[in-house]
């Protein structure tokens, strides 16, 4: 039965350092607020949003992973069912851009095959403490073969933008492939984690399960 709701189920990943931003920017995204406190994710976390598309109703499951070291393991798990990926790093730290290369193998380990993928600079509100210029992004997400745009959580510069680029790519791929006889339309998703597309904290993280917080 089609679900009324929504025409497609879209799942997205934020993956990149710790101290990037995802959280920021998810929270940002979903709930329009912002803090300035940095309370680590404790393994792996998602909040829902369902925007429009050209006539569509999309409803975006979106994760956000822990960016420490020692959840990779649980993290690693969930490359598998996204659909979109952000790589995010902070414009004012060198290392987790120099460390998006890595991310960007870890995806190709483990996600499935043609997930759409984009690069974020994030923090492009504290320019007097940028490391990393706007080209240097392009350069890198021109080598990678994906799109590059440079968001704050903080001032809610493009993100919006990052995420809707994002979800443009994969509904773009999913009506691709629909067409061409493989994918079931209306309510499509990719493979589902084991959740059954409800909340869960594996980890037992800091907002304790989530979230429908803005269907
Ligand atoms: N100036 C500025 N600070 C930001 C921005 N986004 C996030 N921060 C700050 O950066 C810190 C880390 O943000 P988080 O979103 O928790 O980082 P994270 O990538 O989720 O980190 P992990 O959960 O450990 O992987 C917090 O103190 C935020 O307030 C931004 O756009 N601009
Ligand atoms: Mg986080």
């Amino acid at each position: 039965m089609p679900n009324p709701h929504y025409d497609f189920l879209i799942k997205l990943l934020l993956i990149g350092d710790s101290g990037v931003g995802k959280s920021c920017l998810l929270l940002r995204f979903c709930d329009d607020a912002w803090t300035p406190s940095f309370i680590t994710t404790i393994g792996i976390d998602f909040k829902i949003r369902t925007i429009e598309l050209d006539g569509k109703r999309i409803k975006l499951q979106i994760w956000d992973t822990a960016g420490q070291e020692r959840f990779r393991t649980i993290t690693t798990a969930y490359y598998r069912g996204a659909m979109g990926i952000l790589l995010v790093f902070d414009v004012t730290d060198e290392k987790s851009f120099q460390n998006i290369r890595t991310w960007h193998s870890n995806i190709e380990q483990h996600a499935s095959e043609g997930v759409s993928k984009i690069l974020v600079g994030n923090k492009s509100d504290w320019e007097e403490k940028r490391v990393v210029t706007a080209e240097q992004g392009e350069a890198l997400a021109a080598e990678l073969g994906i799109p590059y745009i440079e968001t704050s959580a903080k001032s809610n510069s493009n993100v919006e933008e990052a995420f809707f680029n994002l979800a443009r790519d994969v509904k773009a791929r999913l009506i691709d492939s629909a067409a061409g006889g493989d994918a079931a339309t209306g309510g499509l998703s990719g493979a589902d984690n084991g959740t059954g597309g409800q909340s869960v904290n594996v980890a037992g993280g800091r907002t304790g399960n989530v979230s429908g917080c803005c269907s």
